[in-house]
Formats: structure tokens, C-alpha cells, sequence
């Protein structure tokens, strides 16, 4: 998520009719002050932009003004300052591979890390993968990237995709440049449709990105980054759909994760996190949630799902997310007692433990590391897996409701999510677990053992 520090430090100050920049290119006290009426309509849009994001989001700028107990306590911001990228691959090579490389997924690591680094260019790179990239996955998180580097060029580059062809590039487009200018999403008027039968009311597709701070030395003063991009975090740690049910969503939820191609016969490994937690309301229209997860699951001392070569170790593991959801008072879902608002949208931030195998990791090639099952999570209240996690997992999400089958109305719930309610292993979908209790495909009964 240490993309997200990128260009948000610009010093601005608006009194009553003038604005005051600091001067970027030295070091002096004095700045540059104006009348506001001078300015042509796009100076003013930098100016108010860089104000009212200010305003909205006080962090980068606390620091001057509050106690830094609150305001400067994030560890994984703490971690991106001093640890070593373990993408060592040179900007050009980023650059070609983002454009060039076969797998999408690849090009996507890539243009994230790029982007990571704060590259001049990066905008540019990330407007020309969202014009001419073939996947539309790697399209929309791409847009996402330039949300996250921030400031005036994104939006910009944002505007360029508002009229996109594909539906959802261009809702993506809007609602990216509504939070950069206002802190809300924005949305466009299509309609909604329920799947009848499903389990969950809602199954909203995530983007997620996350840094992993992986701990080098048990001295503590080495730490490692690997920034990883939604395509890579899907293959490695699996794709994921937060699953509401209007009646329950405001104390529970259903993260529904599948990772492809980890199992030998090509059937999805299933894995599923019930959270629960508190919503605040004081809004019709949204809802602000703290929630954690507490799950059992098997913990492989090899490092890798389903691979239980080193031995398998029960454990429970604990997953933090935090954030906000938009609900959409056009789109209803059926309810036994009438009808209830869609969740349009939702974003947030997350945090856990993991376990990577370094042994592993050596003399391998990225794709050759960023692989089906790859990467655990882990706790460290085990006697086994707490020694052995060396992973701090700080990331960001975002879902919103899209059309998967093209007929023009946005769908609720449609994504196939193989979860019970209360977040067992469900595979023919009707509700009813495979075994009770059991989150997480068993390693054991599938092989008939
Ligand atoms: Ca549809
Ligand atoms: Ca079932």
C-alpha cells in the first residue's frame, strides 16, 4: 500500500481569496501566493484539488498539526521506509515487461511496481496499459494504480477513460476521479438484477493490493517489499468476493476465496473467512466497519497450500479489514419482509500475518515465485507457525457491482462463491456445507483419505 504515500505532499494554503504554494524546486520559506481569480480554470483545479484533498484526508499532513501517536503509527508505513525491494529487476525491463509479457498477470506485477517506485512516468505507462491492454482486469486495476499515485495528473488521465466502451472501465474512471476529488465515489444509473437461489444477497468481485514485509533477519533490522498487484494476489493467494446478506452485514461477512490451478485434477481450492465486527450508521447510504476474522485452518510448514511435505499443523489464523461501503437506494434486493439498498461499492484496508518459504524464494524468478498457493497466512499464537511467520501483509481493497453477463443491469449476485452463510465449504452452491464447521477444502478428503 506504499504506493499510496506517493505525491501527497503538496504544500498548499488557501486564504480567503488567494492561494499559497510552496515552491517545490527550493528549499525557500517564501512561496508563491496568488489571487484565485487569476488563475485559468485548470490552475484552479490543481489548486482546489490539492486544498479540499487536504481537508478530506488529514494524515499526510497531520504530522505538522497532531499528536503523532494517531497519526504517525502505521507500521507498515514504518516498513516501507526502510525495507529492501526484492523486485530487483531495472525500470526499463519493468517498463517492457508491462507492455510485452505474455502473461497478464506479469504485465500487471510489473506496471504495479513501476508504479510503486514513483517513477515520473508511471502515469503514463499506466494511461497507455489502460488504452491498449487486452484484459480488462488488467485495464481497471491499472486505473486503480493512478487513483492510488493520486494528484492532478491522475485525474487527468482519469477523464480519458470516463467514455470508455467497456461499461466498466468507464464506471471505474468516474468513480476513481470522485474519491480523488471528493473523497465519495461516483456511480453511473444503470439498473441492478438478483440471481434468485443464492445463497448471499450480494457477491461483489475485490481488487486487492497489498505490500508484503517479509522479516530478512531475527535481527530485526532487515526487512524485505514485495508489492503485490490484484492479478498476482488473486494467483498466489486466491480471487475473492466479499459476500453480504443485507439482514446479517452489519456485524458479518463472508470473504469466498478460490485459488485456480492448485489442484492436480483443476478443481478450485476453496477457502473461505468469515469476519465479524462492528458497522457505524448514522447514514442511510454507507456504512463504516472494523472487522477481523478468527478461522481454523491448516497451516503448511512448507509454505505452500495444500502441500503437506513438511507436516500440516492446526491452527487459527486472524485477518484484520477495516472501511467503508456505498449503498445504492436504486438497486433493492428481495427480502422475506420487503426489500432492503445494494451495497454499490465497497473499500477498506486490511492487515495479517503470513509465511513465506525465503529457501524457497532463492535464485527463483518472479513468475516462477508468484505461483498457485505460494504464500500462506499464518498467526503467530501457534507454537509452530508463530515462530515461522515472517510475513506483515498491509493492503487495500475495493469491489464494486459490475455486469458479468453484458445485458446492461449491473448483477447482485451472480459470481459463483462456494461458501455457506457462515463461511463452509459449499461446492454445488445449495447452502448446505460439505462437511459442518469446515472453511477450507480438506487436503485429506479429497485425496479419499
Ligand atoms: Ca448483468
Ligand atoms: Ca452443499
Amino acid at each position: 500500500m506504499a504506493i499510496d504515500l506517493c505525491n501527497k505532499q503538496e504544500q498548499m494554503r488557501i486564504v480567503g481569496n488567494r492561494a499559497t504554494l510552496a515552491n517545490p524546486f527550493e528549499d525557500a520559506l517564501e512561496g508563491i501566493s496568488v489571487p484565485l481569480d487569476v488563475l485559468s480554470a485548470n490552475q484552479r483545479e490543481v489548486v482546489e484539488l490539492a486544498y479540499y484533498s487536504a481537508l478530506i484526508h488529514p494524515n499526510p499532513l497531520m504530522h505538522v498539526v497532531g499528536d503523532p501517536a494517531a497519526w504517525e503509527s502505521n507500521f507498515g508505513h514504518a516498513l516501507d521506509r526502510v525495507a529492501v525491494r526484492l523486485d530487483s529487476r531495472p525500470n526499463e525491463v519493468l517498463r517492457h515487461q508491462a507492455i510485452n509479457h505474455p502473461d497478464p498477470m506479469m504485465r500487471e506485477q510489473a506496471l504495479y511496481e513501476y508504479a510503486d517506485r514513483n517513477n515520473d512516468d508511471a502515469v503514463e505507462l499506466l494511461s497507455y496499459v489502460v488504452e491498449h491492454d487486452t484484459d480488462r482486469q488488467v485495464r481497471w486495476d491499472a486505473l486503480w494504480a493512478i487513483e492510488k499515485l493520486g494528484g492532478i495528473r491522475a485525474i487527468q488521465a482519469l477523464k480519458r477513460f470516463q467514455q470508455d466502451s467497456d461499461p466498466e472501465i468507464a464506471e471505474w474512471s468516474k468513480l476513481f476521479i470522485g474519491e480523488l476529488q471528493t473523497g465519495e465515489p461516483s456511480f453511473d444509473q444503470r439498473e441492478g438484477r438478483s440471481t434468485p437461489e443464492r445463497t448471499f444477497d450480494e457477491t461483489i468481485f475485490l481488487l486487492i493490493h497489498c505490500d508484503l514485509y517479509i522479516r530478512l533477519s531475527q535481527s530485526n533490522q532487515h526487512w524485505g517489499k514485495l508489492s503485490l498487484a490484484p492479478e498476482g494476489l488473486a494467483r498466489v493467494y486466491g480471487r475473492a468476493h466479499a459476500c453480504p446478506n443485507a439482514k446479517t452485514r452489519e456485524r458479518q461477512l463472508v470473504i469466498a476465496k478460490q485459488i485456480s490451478g492448485l489442484h492436480a485434477d483443476q478443481s478450485l481450492h476453496i477457502d473461505n473467512y468469515l469476519f465479524r465486527g462492528f458497522t457505524e450508521r448514522t447514514r442511510d447510504d454507507r456504512g463504516n466497519f472494523y472487522f477481523e476474522s478468527h478461522v481454523n485452518r491448516p497451516f503448511y510448514v512448507s509454505g505452500k497450500a495444500d502441500d503437506p511435505s513438511s507436516g500440516v499443523q492446526d491452527s487459527h489464523i486472524g485477518f484484520m479489514r477495516e472501511g467503508c461501503w456505498y449503498l445504492d437506494s436504486r438497486l433493492k434486493i428481495p427480502q422475506a419482509d420487503g426489500e432492503a439498498d445494494a451495497i454499490r461499492y465497497v473499500r477498506g484496508r486490511f492487515q495479517g500475518w503470513g509465511y513465506t518459504n525465503l529457501e524457497n524464494l532463492q535464485g527463483k524468478s518472479l513468475d516462477q515465485i508468484l505461483t498457485p498457493g505460494n504464500g500462506i497466512l499464518s498467526t503467530l499464537h501457534d507454537p509452530v507457525a508463530g515462530p515461522m511467520t515472517n510475513v506483515f501483509i498491509s493492503g487495500t481493497f475495493k469491489g464494486k457491482l459490475n455486469d458479468w453477463d453484458n445485458d446492461g443491469r449491473l448483477d447482485l449476485n451472480s459470481r459463483d462463491v462456494y461458501s455457506t452463510a457462515e463461511g463452509e465449504v459449499d461446492t454445488n452452491m445449495d447452502g448446505i456445507p460439505d462437511q459442518a464447521g469446515v472453511a477450507c477444502c480438506d487436503l485429506g478428503t479429497r485425496l479419499g483419505v
